[in-house]
């Protein structure tokens, strides 16, 4: 299996200040359908509007012709909201993330999180299946999301996806990584809100794990220790 190492991820390592999407297909990638029409948006503008709302990024000619990163494209979207069967339950207007800590559960809106305060970080998503795309995600530091409900950064969490089975439902995340400054819970993508695909209303993102933990369609973070 071909994999490229996508670095520690740290924010002053990836180079792009453009919000420009970019992904790096790395042969053998069994990209879904719509991911294979996400690229064919890429050189046909119009049509990429009308295909994929949200997810496309229109190129820049920085995309087209920097010398380090030759392969303009988009983050591929791994599984999206239809195959996840999430369509219903993510875009619901009444979601609410559950936080569950101490024998109690706490509901917050996402107009509340989006008036928490916000943080931007370039990450990648490195999926094991080959390829890995950066992108500049904006959202809650984990550890602020833990603060509302007086949990301190440095726990121990298991995180739910609305996804009601298969085996990226639930992904837990050790205390190294809840505390790490670059570690959101994700609520917009280049810009933008989040789309649907991409795990409206709230995803992932942390720094230095495989794509697999980076959970989309977020229904409840629960603290361990
Ligand atoms: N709930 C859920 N989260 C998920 C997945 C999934 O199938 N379900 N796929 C994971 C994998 S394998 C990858 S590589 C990334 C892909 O994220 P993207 O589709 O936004 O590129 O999401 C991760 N998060
Ligand atoms: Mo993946």
């Amino acid at each position: 299996m071909i994999e490229r190492d996508p670095g520690p991820g740290l924010p002053s390592e990836v180079e792009d200040t453009t919000g420009e999407t970019r992904a790096v297909p790395l042969g053998g990638e069994a990209l879904t359908r719509r991911s294979f029409l996400l690229g064919l948006g890429a050189t046909a503008v119009g049509l990429g509007a009308l295909t994929v709302g949200q997810s496309f990024a229109p190129l820049g000619p920085l995309a087209v012709f920097s010398p380090r990163r030759p392969s303009p494209g988009v983050v591929p979207i791994n599984r999206t909201a239809a195959e996840a069967h999430v369509e219903d339950t993510a875009s619901d207007t009444a979601w609410t993330l559950r936080l569950l800590h101490g024998g109690t559960e706490t509901r917050v809106s996402r107009e509340a999180l989006l008036a928490l305060p916000r943080t931007e970080v370039d990450l990648p998503i490195a999926c094991v299946e080959g390829w890995s795309a950066s992108a500049r995600w904006s959202g809650v530091r984990m550890s602020e999301v833990l603060a509302q409900v007086g949990v301190g950064a440095s726990s121990d969490l298991r995180v739910t996806s609305l996804q009601p089975r298969g085996g990226y439902r639930v992904m837990d995340m050790p205390r190294e990584y809840s505390r790490d400054p670059s570690t959101l819970v994700a609520l917009g993508m280049n810009g933008r809100t989040l789309s649907l695909d991409h795990g409206y209303p709230a995803r992932i993102m942390a720094p230095g794990r495989p794509g697999v933990l980076q959970t989309k369609w977020i229904d409840s973070i629960e603290v361990l220790s």
